[in-house]
């Protein structure tokens, strides 16, 4: 094994929700070569101690290459891209305009369409009690967010220069389920098409099925399921907390 990275043994521990299939967009795309571990967060696998000394935060997903630890889904990303896309691409050379653009797209998921869709979803479909402030504030905030990548998308096919890089990789996952918080996205055609031109690309469908994420029509009825049961909450005003 070389002496620095990369190490060329990567392990993937992920999930099949947007911030596990994230990377693995990434990793499919280079058509790279790595080991699948699925942690089940609905069996709290990622509290236990070998997957906290992977990740201390607990949390979907995390890369291992060799000893070498990697958490944080943007945080994967730019690990896989810098060392294993030699060729660029899925990004832009260090210290280029693009590069820069890049990363912006990639913080913009990162500290705010996932966390905000992540609470919109919460209040939307698994939250103890029915709260249509917590409901409204983050559903309205994930629309804006959206609005933001239409101005972009509107306009080009992809959101950093004019090729797919980590930037779409990282909305991607969780903008095309906005509809299970009711957010209509024919009102944002440009980004309509782009969820649609990513999702036609064989290598979402490898990275989806790494991830043991459920097929579309099946997570359709799962929410469909979870808002039936928030909104008998509403009428009922039977909290469970
Ligand atoms: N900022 C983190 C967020 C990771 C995250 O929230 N993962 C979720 C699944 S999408 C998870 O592990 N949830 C289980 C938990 O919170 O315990 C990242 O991007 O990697």
């Amino acid at each position: 094994m070389s002496l620095s990275p990369p190490y060329n043994q990567l392990s993937y521990y992920t999930f099949g929700t947007p911030n596990g299939i994230k990377p693995a967009l990434l990793l499919e795309e280079l058509g790279l070569k790595y080991d699948s571990h699925s942690v089940n967060i609905m069996k709290n696998e990622q509290k236990e101690q070998w997957f906290l000394d992977i990740n201390p935060n607990g949390r979907i997903p995390a890369l291992k290459d060799g000893d070498l630890r990697v958490f944080e889904s943007g945080a994967i990303m730019l690990y896989v891209a810098d060392l294993y896309d030699k060729e660029k691409k899925f990004t832009y050379e260090h210290g280029s305009e693009l590069y820069y653009e890049m990363i912006s797209w990639l913080m913009f998921q990162m500290g705010g369409l996932g966390p905000m869709q992540g609470q919109a979803n919460h209040f939307r479909l698994m939250a103890p009690v029915y709260d249509e402030y917590g409901m409204k504030r983050y559903i309205d905030e994930t629309k804006r967010l959206i609005s933001v990548l239409e101005i972009r998308l509107s306009k080009a096919d992809w959101l950093a220069g004019d090729k797919y890089t980590i930037a779409d990789m990282a909305s991607w996952p969780w903008v095309k389920g906005a509809g299970s918080v009711e957010i209509d996205l024919s009102e944002y055609p440009g980004v309509e098409k782009w969820i649609k031109r990513i999702a036609e690309r064989p290598a979402t469908e490898k990275a989806k099925a790494a991830c043991g994420a459920m097929p579309d029509d099946q997570m359709k009825e799962m929410m469909a399921g979870m808002k039936a049961k928030m909104d008998a909450r509403k009428e009922t005003k039977k909290d469970e907390l």
